[in-house]
């Protein structure tokens, strides 16, 4: 469990302060303007909104600390004296100070939120310095729509956590350009700049640190994220300046601020990959072995909260909110290198409430956004002994603060091979319950219904309990979605076809069944005639986000290794911190390629809906998603097609071109009717959408009807967020 401090708890109460601190140092409120307009989530606006307010009377404002547990620090022009306010409120004395304060700032009345204080020199230059430049990399042309930062946004929090230095964010989802990214890095250079960095964005990566290698000298510049973690060793060969966070970077931060204030050395900084640097009197720098030092594990970060400078801008272009309730997973699956997200750990639920009201205030600039959060985690509930009423008190927190929420979680919290029908039945019980405190959507990564297939993956599951655990969910009335791995690289045509028939299964999906009792839909999931009688008669794959999805082998990953074993690998591939790799048999890799070409083809207008998705409610949402499953529907036939080819063209038949061609005049073809299609969907949805959605819906259309040849993207979407 992440620890926490008290402070987490408390009502933030800034607004009331500011007001406090205008009246008390210019005896009247802020103007209504200003008033109006408190820039509470951005502690540098705030400092002018101070110097605004207080004009004429203070010469400086500093605010510094974390959103929840703000500190402003301003000093008055008539006697330079510097006074101290906590914005919550609270006194100064229960603050969790920095140990570095000590002889470097005095404050004068420790009993009282406000309070005259006395900082030395060096106390100045560390609430001020180092300046941290906090950059997101981002295609916007391959993810049209943006979700809130949460990756830059923590980092901001434990930096501002130290109340050391200043933090910028500059976010590429929101309207900032690579332009504008590399013009801050050599117009303004930080004294820290941190890059993140996940999947596809290595050619961004590439520019920003080709930039700052040809500054005349270097930032401390850290990079970190789910690619670069997988990329680490090929970043440090090429940029020996480059430190690389190979894990969660709260306290990689935190350290690194120390070590640019000379408290730290660099083998001190938890969680980097970097080149040792040796110094030699009177020798220049020089760079030497790899070394790394220890993460931190999940359990003992602080806290996983963000900082929310960017979420008004978020909503702003139209993405979504995102939190995590808890880090890491209960797993080991083989495709899923665990080195850089962890083994699961869960946040206590009283560490929400507050963050849930500041994002609801931003929420209420908002008001046509349908108010769902995000929860990223990679699995929800995890395996501890208060499992179930940790993620009923997480639960009962979203829902009582006004928001439905979605997340991803594994088959395995519905049904286990292992566990007795009392087990069942509470878990039952347990899903009924989150859906009824505000889960809107719950993501299962069944990745396979074929049983060998599964014990490659290491899921831990098998065939018969997936098929079990997605009757429960529907008959227990759970919106889910199920992410698929089609192919993979090790896979033989019989699975590649029981694929298909597991994909095509209208048994799978039941109907809602509210009227009946848990233990009744426990017992009758494994009863055929029960089945029969409540089977919605629609396939699996209307429910799978992207049916025709091919394995990633990724850098490290236990199957990759098993693929280099097989002689299968054909060299890495940085921009998706790949391995790439052949197909053991060489049909099914062509079929591969080709159900990618199809899934770019699609994925722009897809991913458009699916943000959509995300951001309306209600009927809206359903028109979306009766369009989305004409799209599903076509990859269905492709794959029909696809195992039907295999058929007729054996494997020891070499003539690839033939077989490629084949598969091209079938994509050709199958455009073509979903384009028919889509032109009676699509005005459809035109026509209950609401501005600026419809705008947004008709631009990515009109794009996608335009003539383009198959090509890759390197965009897919099978994590399934
Ligand atoms: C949102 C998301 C996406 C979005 C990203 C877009 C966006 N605008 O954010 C989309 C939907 C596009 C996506 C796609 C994919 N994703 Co994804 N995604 C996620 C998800 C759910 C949340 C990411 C997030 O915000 N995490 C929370 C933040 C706080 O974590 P973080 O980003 O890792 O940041 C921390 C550290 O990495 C580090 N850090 C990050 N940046 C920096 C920078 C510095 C300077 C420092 C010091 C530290 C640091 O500190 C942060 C705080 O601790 C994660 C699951 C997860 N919980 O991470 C999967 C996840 C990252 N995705 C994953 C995968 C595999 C993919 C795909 C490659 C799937 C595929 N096969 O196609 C695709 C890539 C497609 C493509 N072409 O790019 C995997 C990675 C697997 C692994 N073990 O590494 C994850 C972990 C999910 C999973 N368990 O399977 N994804
Ligand atoms: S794929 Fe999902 S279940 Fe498997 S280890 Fe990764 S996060 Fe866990």
């Amino acid at each position: 469990m992440f620890c926490r401090t008290k402070v987490s708890t408390l009502t933030v109460r800034s607004r009331e302060s500011l007001f406090a601190i205008s009246v008390m140092l210019t005896g009247r409120p802020p103007p209504s303007a200003l008033a109006a307009e408190v820039p509470d989530t951005n502690p540098a606006e705030l400092e002018i909104w101070l110097r605004e307010v207080c004009r004429g009377v203070i010469d400086e404002a500093i605010v510094a600390g974390t959103l929840d547990r703000r500190l402003a620090l301003v000093r008055r022009v008539d006697d330079g004296g510097w006074w101290a306010a906590d914005l919550c409120g609270w006194p100064h004395a229960t603050r969790s100070w920095p140990s570095w304060i000590e002889k470097r700032l005095a404050i004068h009345n420790p009993n009282a939120w406000w309070s005259p204080v006395t900082i030395a020199a060096e106390g100045l230059h560390r609430l001020t310095g180092p300046r941290v430049l906090l950059v997101a990399l981002y295609h916007p042309e391959f993810f049209p729509l943006p979700r809130f930062p949460l990756a830059i946004s923590d980092l901001a929090r434990a930096v501002r956590a130290t109340l050391m230095g200043r933090v910028t964010l500059m976010d590429m989802q929101l309207g900032v350009t690579l332009d504008d990214v590399i013009g801050a890095v050599r117009h303004h250079p930080p004294d820290i700049l941190g890059i993140s960095a996940t999947f596809g964005q290595h050619d961004l990566m590439i520019r920003v640190l080709d930039a700052v290698e040809a500054l005349s000298s270097q930032p401390l510049v850290l990079a970190g994220g789910s690619l670069t973690a997988r990329n680490e060793r090929f970043l440090i060969d090429r940029y020996p300046f480059l430190i690389v966070a190979r894990g969660a970077g709260e306290r990689t931060m935190q350290d690194a601020v120390l070590h640019w204030h000379g408290d730290l050395t660099l083998a001190q900084i938890h969680g980097i990959g970097y080149q040792k640097r040796e110094v030699h009197c009177g020798e220049p720098l020089r760079i030497g072995s790899y070394r790394h030092n220890a993460s931190l594990r999940n359990g003992r970060l602080n806290d996983i909260l963000p900082e929310l400078d960017l979420l008004d801008q978020t909503f702003t272009y139209h993405g979504v909110a995102q939190l995590e309730t808890s880090r890491g997973c209960t797993n080991y699956c083989s495709f899923c290198p665990r080195g850089h997200k962890g083994t699961w750990s869960g946040a206590d639920s009283s560490a929400l409430p507050w963050i849930l009201r500041e994002i609801r205030n931003v929420f209420d600039r908002h008001p046509d956004l349908s108010r769902t959060i995000y929860l990223v985690d990679e699995e929800f509930i995890g395996r501890e002994a208060n499992a179930i009423e940790r993620a009923l008190a997480v639960a009962q927190t979203l829902h009582s603060e006004g928001f439905q929420w979605e997340t991803s979680c594994r088959i395995d919290q519905v049904v286990r091979c292992d566990r007795d029908r009392a087990w069942h039945v509470a878990r039952a019980k347990l899903w009924r319950e989150l859906v009824r405190r505000g889960l809107h959507r719950c993501l299962f990564g069944v990745e396979s219904g074929v049983t060998s297939i599964l014990r490659r993956f290491q899921k831990e599951t098998i065939g018969e309990q997936n098929a079990l655990a997605i009757r429960t969910l529907s008959a227990l009335g759970v919106p889910t979605r199920f992410t698929y791995i089609t192919f993979d690289h090790l896979m033989s045509p019989t699975e590649l076809r029981q694929t298909f028939e597991f994909q095509g299964r209208c048994d799978l999906l039941l109907h809602d069944l509210v009227e009946l009792s848990v233990e009744e839909i426990v017992d009758g999931v494994h009863d055929p005639e029960f089945v029969a009688r409540h089977a919605v008669g629609q396939p699996l794959y209307s429910s799978i986000s992207y049916p025709l999805v091919s394995m990633e082998c990724l850098m490290g990953a236990a199957y990759t290794k098993r693929v280099e074993a097989a002689g299968l690998a054909r060299g890495l591939d940085p921009s998706m911190g790949r391995v790439i790799a052949e197909f053991a048999d060489w049909r099914i890799g062509r079929c591969s390629h080709h159900a990618q070409l199809w899934i770019d083809r699609n994925f722009a207008l897809d991913y458009t809906l699916k943000s959509m998705e995300k951001f309306l409610d209600g009927q809206l949402q359903t028109a979306i998603r009766s369009a989305r499953l004409v799209i599903r529907t076509a990859a269905f036939q492709v794959l029909g097609y696809m195992v039907r080819l295999l058929d007729q063209h054996p494997m020891e038949d070499p003539d690839r071109l033939a077989f490629d061609g084949r598969l091209l005049i079938m994509l050709d073809a199958q455009l073509i009717a979903l384009r028919d299609a889509m032109s009676v969907a699509m005005p459809e949805l035109d026509a209950v959408l609401p501005e600026p959605a419809q705008q947004i819906l008709r631009r990515e259309h009109a794009r996608w009807q335009a003539p383009r040849r198959w090509g890759l993207i390197n965009a897919a979407d099978p994590c399934g967020t």
